[in-house]
């Protein structure tokens, strides 16, 4: 039977969700949509046949018509919604962050451990589209084949062309920066140990009163290193670039093949020179595939893809970022046992 899915707040990313799940995603069928935005959520709703509009996000996920969920509300919105999730017994994808820090994470781990445990399935799903990404599982591919030999750095830029006047440096790390960090773990297979956050001049387009650029050094366990360039108001375009250094060679995605140099200027610059503008169009393969893949393990009654420890490990190494760039000092990440 079909998958039908609530889809929970319907801003960017949620409504890039709903149209994906309408018309590229085979086997999954979105019957609901919540938003605090009662005239969003109708808008939205009325692009896809025969679905409903519940403006309560708890009583969407609770719906005896629903089988699962993608939770694209707000960060703050997300522990409660996805510990309901768990309590229906639903499978849910959740847009990253998982929850706005390591103990609400941690919260959810055992929530979903503690129904693993009775029924032997795991429900949550985080959504690190990067993993699905063709080129970073390629990139991970070579790295665990020995071909680059030990990895030893690496080097991330994260560019995006704007951000929302309410986008603080403290989001920076806990939204931006928690890709590099789950990024990390997936290519290097290890833990982030530490965080140092350096913040440059800022840029004049930053929002006024934050640091934009900034410049973040994370430590694995076993002495990587990897430096992410955050900046989040270049003006150009969505930049994601990432090289792995190792000891007998290195390799790099993320290129816009045949460029040179990227100017300011707004949509003509990045058209010209091939760099998307946003996510949506960078990861859209991305998201394609971790939707359909999400989608058909949901069928199951599970998940296939990043799920609560690795959403957990990411907020641990955000709230560190967060201690870092506010004390401008090095800050170890915690973790419990797994
Ligand atoms: C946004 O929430 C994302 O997840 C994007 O991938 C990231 O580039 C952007 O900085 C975030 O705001």
């Amino acid at each position: 039977a079909e998958l039908r899915v609530a889809v929970l707040g319907v801003g960017i990313m949620g409504a890039d969700h709903v149209a994906r799940l309408h018309s590229r995603v085979s086997g999954a069928r979105v019957v609901a949509v919540s938003d605090a935005a009662a005239d969003r959520a109708e808008q939205i709703a009325a692009t896809v046949p025969g679905c409903r509009v519940i403006p309560d996000p708890l009583t969407a996920i609770a719906d005896p018509g629903v089988d699962a969920v993608v939770v694209a509300s707000p960060g703050r919105f997300h522990q409660e919604q996805v510990l309901a999730c768990i309590a229906a017994g639903k499978p849910v994808l959740c847009e990253k962050p998982l929850t706005m820090d390591a103990d609400s994470s941690l919260a959810v781990v055992r929530a979903e451990d503690a129904f693993a445990a009775r029924t032997g399935r795991r429900l949550v799903q985080v959504g690190f589209m990067r993993r699905f990404d063709p080129e970073y599982a390629q990139l991970r591919a070579l790295i665990a084949a020995g071909e680059l030999g030990e990895p030893l750095l690496v080097h991330c830029a994260h560019r995006n062309a704007t951000v929302p006047p309410h986008f603080t440096s403290e989001m920076m790390i806990s939204d931006s920066v928690v890709h590099e960090a789950d990024v990390a773990r997936f290519l290097l297979d290890e833990d982030i140990a530490a965080v140092t956050v350096l913040r440059p001049r800022a840029s004049r387009h930053a929002v006024p009163g934050q640091s934009d650029p900034l410049l973040v050094l994370l430590e694995t366990t076993s002495g990587r290193l990897i430096d992410v360039e955050c900046f989040v108001s270049t003006g150009v375009g969505y930049e994601v670039r990432t090289e792995v250094v190792g000891e007998d060679g290195s390799a790099m995605i993320g290129l816009d093949l045949g460029l040179v140099r990227h100017a300011a200027g707004g949509s003509g610059a990045a058209r010209a020179t091939g760099i998307a503008p946003d996510f949506r169009q960078r990861f859209g393969r991305a998201y394609d595939i971790e939707l359909q893949r999400w989608s058909d393990a949901a069928r199951r009654g599970g998940i296939d893809g990043p799920g609560v420890w690795d959403g957990y490990a990411a907020s641990a190494v955000c709230a560190a970022g967060v201690t870092a760039l506010r004390s401008g000092r090095r800050t170890e990440t915690r973790l419990v046992q797994r």
